[in-house]
C-alpha cells in the first residue's frame, strides 16, 4: 500500500519539490496552499506522471478555523498519514528593528509559528491513534542565528527550532519522529515574498554564489524520511558550499 505524506506550502519552491519527490516514489500526497489554482495543476501532475493519488486542500495557515476546517475530518482513506512537512512559511522585509513593519511581523509570526502548531495539533491525532508518524518542521540557518535585520523572522524560526525540541520530547511515547531541517539560502520564490515583487532585490540574494535549489532540500528529506523506523535524523543544518553561516558566504 502506497504511504501518505502532507506537505504545507506545495504550490512553490521546496514544497513542490517535495511533493514531486515522493510522488516519484509512489507516496500519495495532501497539498496545502493558499494558491488553489497551483494546488490544482500541481495536483493534476502528480496524478497524470505517478499515477498517485492526490487530494489538494487550500487554506490560510495563519487562520485557525480553516486548519482545523480542512484537516480535523480527513476522508478516512486520507487519515493513515505516514509523514507531516511543516514547510509554509515566509519571511516579509527586511529592515531595522526601528522601521521594520509591524503587520509583516504579525504575518510572518502567524504563519511560520502559529500556524505550523495549528496544523501539527490537527494532524497529531492520526499519528498518536496509530502511534506512528515523523513530523518534519522547516527551519532555517535563521533559527540558529540571528542577523542584521533579520529580526522577527529570525525569531519566528527560533520559534521553530524550540517547537521542534519540545515536539521531540512530548511525542516519544507516541513513537513519533521529529525531524527539523535548517536550510541556509535557496533560490525558489522565497526572496520575491520577502521583497514583495521588487525582482531586483531578490535576484541580488543570490548573486556571486550557487545557492541551495529546492530540489537540495527535497531530496534530504525524502532521505530523512525513509531511513529504518529506528533511526531519527533530529535536526539538520543544510547549506550551499559558498555558505558557512548566516553571515559568511564565499561569493
Ligand atoms: P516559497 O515562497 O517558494 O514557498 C512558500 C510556500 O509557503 C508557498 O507554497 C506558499 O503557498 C506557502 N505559504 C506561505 N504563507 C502561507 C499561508 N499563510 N498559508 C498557507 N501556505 C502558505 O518559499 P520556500 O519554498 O523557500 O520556503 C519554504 C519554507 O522554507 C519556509 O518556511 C521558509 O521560511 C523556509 N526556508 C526557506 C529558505 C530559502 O532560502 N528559500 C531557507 C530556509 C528556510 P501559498 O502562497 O500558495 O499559500
Ligand atoms: C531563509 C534563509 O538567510 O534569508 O530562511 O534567513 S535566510
Amino acid at each position: 500500500m502506497n504511504k501518505t505524506i502532507l506537505i504545507t506550502g506545495a504550490t512553490s519552491g521546496f514544497g513542490k519539490a517535495i511533493a514531486e519527490t515522493f510522488a516519484a516514489a509512489k507516496w500519495n500526497c495532501i497539498i496545502t496552499g493558499r494558491r488553489k489554482d497551483r494546488l490544482e495543476a500541481l495536483a493534476d501532475t502528480l496524478r497524470i506522471h505517478h499515477g498517485i493519488e492526490v487530494l489538494p486542500l487550500a487554506f490560510d495557515v495563519q487562520n485557525r478555523q480553516e486548519v482545523f476546517d480542512a484537516l480535523s475530518n480527513l476522508p478516512e482513506a486520507w487519515q493513515s498519514v505516514d509523514v507531516l512537512v511543516n514547510n509554509a512559511g515566509l519571511a516579509l522585509g527586511r529592515d531595522s528593528f526601528e522601521n521594520a513593519d509591524l503587520n509583516d511581523w504579525e504575518t510572518m509570526i502567524d504563519t511560520n509559528v502559529k500556524g505550523l502548531l495549528y496544523v501539527t495539533k490537527a494532524m497529531l491525532p492520526y499519528m498518536t491513534d496509530r502511534k506512528k508518524g515523523h513530523i518534519i518542521n522547516l527551519g532555517s540557518t535563521a533559527a540558529k542565528e540571528v542577523y542584521k535585520e533579520g529580526n522577527a523572522y529570525c525569531a519566528s524560526k527560533h520559534a521553530v527550532d524550540a517547537i521542534s525540541r519540545a515536539m521531540r520530547v512530548d511525542l516519544l511515547p507516541h513513537k513519533i519522529k521529529v525531524t527539523a531541517i535548517h536550510p541556509g539560502a535557496a533560490e525558489t520564490e522565497f526572496s520575491m515574498v520577502r521583497f514583495k515583487g521588487d525582482e531586483t532585490k531578490a535576484k541580488q540574494v543570490y548573486e556571486g554564489f550557487e545557492p541551495l535549489r529546492a530540489q537540495d532540500i527535497a531530496d534530504i528529506i525524502y532521505y530523512a524520511a525513509t531511513l529504518p523506523n529506528h533511526v531519527c535524523i533530529n535536526d539538520l543544518v543544510v547549506t550551499c558550499l559558498a555558505q558557512a553561516n548566516s553571515f559568511y558566504f564565499q561569493k
